[in-house]
């Protein structure tokens, strides 16, 4: 929520800029595109025409974290603000399944070709870019990123446009399904901490884990309770490193959202592999509440389950 307010003062200073539009771009390499570049899912719009922004970071965990509900109509006129936040090159892409796939494999045969047509974005790290879109035709619409691997390592968001005014929850358990994103919040202060005690346990280091621990954390895990962070370490700690040890655990979703000095991380995770010679393939769901003391997180909530 906080980040739509910035969008207004965004866009005063994005205008001028702005008003060149994908077409600027485009001229220097390409120019058969210099007209703008049409797509099946719609071509480039000057900046002020747009009916929203939405705000992106790309990540170099191959994921598209989108700062708003990517609910869009056909007709409608986007501006996506884009930063990478990776240490690699991304790109931004807009197009139709069919585009994107032909993207891919020009990109895969040439892998050194600097994408700059009206409907991508190619970021360096760090580098925060931005593109305004007119949604019109094929309402199929995929943003991808081509750089070789990427879009097979899962770099893609699809969504479908609504069709009509008015009527934007009549697919929704499918808008739901599309506009799914299973990570966020992941450059947070807080999800370091999360995950450095994740891996912590995973290395069997019992005494750097314990380093995030508030001593007077709570961890609800298998239906006991225990109250303390020395509790834990003299009871089931040894059993969770002894677990985080062997199995192999794969993150299928994680968020976190920070308030203030409090944090929430939510997660899930895949966990296979074998357990003392039993083999293991089961669901993890891990809740942690997090507060900031004196400039450092520490983690004062756990509650964990399995199935
Ligand atoms: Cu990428």
């Amino acid at each position: 929520m906080k980040l739509n307010v910035l969008a207004p003062m965004m866009l005063l200073a994005y205008t001028s800029f702005a008003l060149g539009g994908a077409n600027a771009n485009a001229s220097g390499s390409h120019d058969h595109h210099a007209g703008g570049h049409e797509s099946e899912a719609g071509s480039p719009a000057p900046a002020q025409q747009a009916d929203k922004t939405i705000l992106v970071d790309m990540h170099d965990t191959m994921k598209y974290v989108f700062f708003d509900d990517v609910e869009i109509r056909v007709g409608e006129v986007v501006r996506f603000v884009v930063t990478n936040k990776g240490t690699l090159q991304h790109e931004f892409s807009i197009g139709n399944a069919e585009e994107q796939k032909k993207h891919a494999e020009m990109m895969r045969e040439n892998p050194n070709m600097v994408h700059e047509d009206g409907n991508t974005l190619s970021l360096q790290p760090g580098e925060t870019g931005e593109i305004t879109w007119r949604f019109a035709g094929d309402p199929d619409v995929i943003f991808a990123c081509n750089i070789p691997g990427h879009f097979e390592a899962g770099m893609y968001h699809r969504v479908s446009l609504q069709t009509g005014a008015g009527h934007l929850h009549d697919h929704h358990d499918v808008a739901a399904d599309a506009d799914f994103v299973a990570f966020s919040g992941l450059e947070r202060e807080a999800a370091r901490v999360v995950t450095a005690f994740r891996s912590a346990l995973e290395a069997g280091d019992k005494e750097a884990a314990l380093k995030y621990l508030n001593e007077d954390l709570t961890i609800f895990e298998d239906g006991g309770v225990e109250r303390s962070a020395t509790q834990y370490s003299m009871g089931h700690m040894e059993a969770d490193i002894a677990f985080f040890s062997q199995v192999e655990t794969t993150l299928i979703e994680h968020h976190v959202e920070q308030l203030g000095d409090m944090a929430v991380s939510l997660s899930r995770t895949r966990v296979t592999g074998s357990y003392d010679g039993e083999a293991v393939d089961s669901e993890g769901m891990e809740t942690v509440v997090l507060q900031r003391k004196e400039g450092e997180w520490e983690i004062t909530h756990i509650h964990w389950s399995n199935f």
